[in-house]
């Protein structure tokens, strides 16, 4: 459930996002872990972005549970907080199948195999999404436009799909809508029928797990999914990292004047 968050005063509150997220399971860790003063609101990674926002405008001090790559990083100047204890840290993004997607299909999975692409890359569809003039689709495909050789990486010498169809699920993190978005870009480009199921990561494991999807690039990999990866691990496939040096954290504007998670005692 959601409350109204009015009062974001990093002295009484951290904003967090939705409960089942690994991000706020960490800083759920973290205000033990430090001994936190603050009470740590659940809420929505929208809810969160709002009022982020809106203490930005202003020039007011605020601390939110965050993660990069993410588009509030594209329009704000924010930094991480240090974190001595370790208790969040750099991620990578991996893309998981069903089991037996190879065998089925060995061209698809070949090209959901070999995706991988940088934080760089994935901001600039991130910071076109958040301009708000094009769609994801048309978004996704002007990316590819201009990275003919990430298309050639990931496709060239693979069979064409013939319309074969993949399913692919996707967490509603704006991360996973880019990703997700261009390689079934690339997918289709490459001659599949691309399907997209939008769920929660959960259900998204699921999925996977009964055959009613085939792949997701959306797997946060050793801390925000890992929940799920112990859950459901042994009935899908790890294809590997598709993004490296993501990180979960504790996140301020960087005109506050603290730089660690134990400033926040104070
Ligand atoms: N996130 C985005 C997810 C993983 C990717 C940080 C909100 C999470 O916390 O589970």
């Amino acid at each position: 459930e959601e409350e109204e968050i009015t009062d974001y005063n990093p002295k009484n509150v951290i904003i967090g996002i939705e409960p089942g997220s690994g991000v706020f399971h960490s800083a759920r860790e973290a205000v033990e872990a430090y001994d936190l003063p603050q009470t740590l609101h659940s809420g929505s990674s929208a809810v969160m972005t709002q009022l982020l926002s809106d203490a930005y405008k202003k020039k007011e001090p605020i601390v939110v549970t965050g993660w990069a790559p993410h588009w509030k990083f594209v329009n704000m100047d924010l930094k991480f907080l240090d974190d001595p204890k370790n208790i969040f840290g750099e991620e990578r993004i991996h893309t998981f199948s069903r089991k037996g997607f190879r065998e089925d299909d060995p061209d698809a999975a070949e090209i959901l195999d070999r995706f991988y692409w940088t934080i760089d890359e994935l901001q600039e569809v991130l910071a076109e999404v958040n301009a708000g003039e094009k769609d994801i689709e048309e978004i996704a495909s002007g990316w590819l436009d201009r990275n003919p050789e990430r298309l050639r990486e990931w496709t060239e010498g693979v069979p064409k799909g013939d319309g074969r169809t993949v399913t692919l699920t996707h967490v509603m993190w704006d991360s996973e809508y880019a990703s997700t978005y261009v390689i079934g870009e690339a997918l289709r480009r490459h001659g599949f029928t691309v399907r997209m199921i939008a769920v929660e990561a959960g259900p998204s494991f699921i999925a996977l797990e009964n055959g009613d999807a085939d792949a997701t690039v959306c797997v946060w990999l050793p801390n925000s999914s890992a929940f799920y990866v112990k859950k459901h691990g042994k009935n899908v496939v790890d294809m590997g990292p598709n993004l490296e040096g993501a990180r979960t954290g504790l996140v301020v504007p960087a005109y506050m004047d603290i730089d660690s998670i134990e400033d926040l005692k104070n």
